[in-house]
């Protein structure tokens, strides 16, 4: 199977999954569910589920709780979009191809409909634990690792590095490093380590994983800067070109396109040969990998 193939199927169970979530009739919370659903079903390559379940499979675990987690990692990226989006962040006004979320409901609901899918994310990593699914020592890792991940040294520090960087109007190279592997990189390495921890893979396996999603998680967000200035608006779901337009430091212009594209590449060599002891059930965690570089050529 492709690469290409496995996503779509993955985005297909992630879609159907995410409907069974998200059936309880809203009630009186119509307006908020439908923001927090506005955006959750509207595409998106569901990178960060795929990245959970190919992990799983690669410690040749169970796929269908890993989808399920992968759903709650989904549910956690959507609600970082929907702030990112909001005025005070990037103020954008286009987001996986729909008018952003602020745009349709206002800056108060799209606020709250991120905290909503957030603290959701959180009953739908614990419910198997619950419901003894999981062993509840696993859920509860994971629960702890997702929130270290997307914390104040992690996603949601990184987002505030970036915004003091977009203030100041210029970063380093290591500071541009600092703040992508925060904002971008430590969910990316939250999703092949929870699909890991579900596989009960041992330390040294996660050890490799890690590695590996440090390097992978770098390397989308090179490829991200990359595909800001050469892909199209229709491909790229949001406004083109928005990194330079809002004077952020990246690492297009850091170093060029070609040195960007360089350096995406040297980073998914190291990704997979972190990985290169395991055997062909990491297959579509290397496609993955090749995926997320290779979209930015
Ligand atoms: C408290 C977790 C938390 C977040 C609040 C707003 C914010 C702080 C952080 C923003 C983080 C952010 C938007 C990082 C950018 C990551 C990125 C490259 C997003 C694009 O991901 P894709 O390409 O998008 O996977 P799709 O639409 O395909 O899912």
């Amino acid at each position: 199977m492709t690469t290409a193939h496995y996503l779509d199927q993955i985005a297909a169970a992630v879609e159907h999954r995410l409907r069974e979530i998200t059936a309880a009739p809203p009630g009186p919370y119509a307006l908020v569910k439908e923001a927090m659903e506005y955006l959750l079903f509207a595409g998106g390559k569901r990178i960060r589920p795929s990245l959970c379940i190919a992990s799983a499979e690669a410690c040749g675990g169970d796929t269908d709780l890993a989808l399920t987690y992968g759903c709650a990692l989904e549910m956690i990226h959507t609600y970082t979009l929907i702030h990112d989006d909001l005025p005070a962040m990037d103020n954008s006004p286009l987001r996986r191809g729909r008018a952003t979320c602020h745009v349709v409901y206002g800056d108060a609901q799209a606020l709250l409909a991120g905290c909503g899918l957030l603290t959701w994310a959180y009953e739908v990593m614990a419910r198997p634990g619950v419901e003894g699914r999981v062993d509840p020592a696993i859920a509860v890792r994971i629960i702890a690792e997702t929130s270290h991940a997307i914390g104040w040294s992690g996603t949601m520090g990184g987002q505030s590095l970036d915004m003091i960087f977009t203030l100041r109007g210029q970063a380093s190279v290591e500071e541009l490093e600092l703040m992508e592997n925060a904002k971008t990189a430590k969910l990316l390495i939250a999703a092949i380590r929870n699909g890991a921890l579900l596989a009960r893979a041992n330390d040294q396996a996660l050890a490799r994983l890690t590695t590996f999603g440090e390097k992978i998680g770098l390397a989308f967000q090179v490829a991200d800067d990359v595909l800001d200035v050469t892909a199209d608006e229709a491909k790229l779901g949001k406004p083109v070109g928005a990194d330079v337009q809002q004077g952020k430091t990246t690492y297009a212009d850091r170093l060029g396109l070609d040195g960007a594209r360089a350096f995406a590449r040297q980073l998914l060599d190291e990704a997979l040969a972190a990985i290169a002891s395991f055997d062909a059930q990491a297959d579509h965690l290397r496609g993955l990998a090749r995926f997320i570089v290779e979209r930015a050529y």
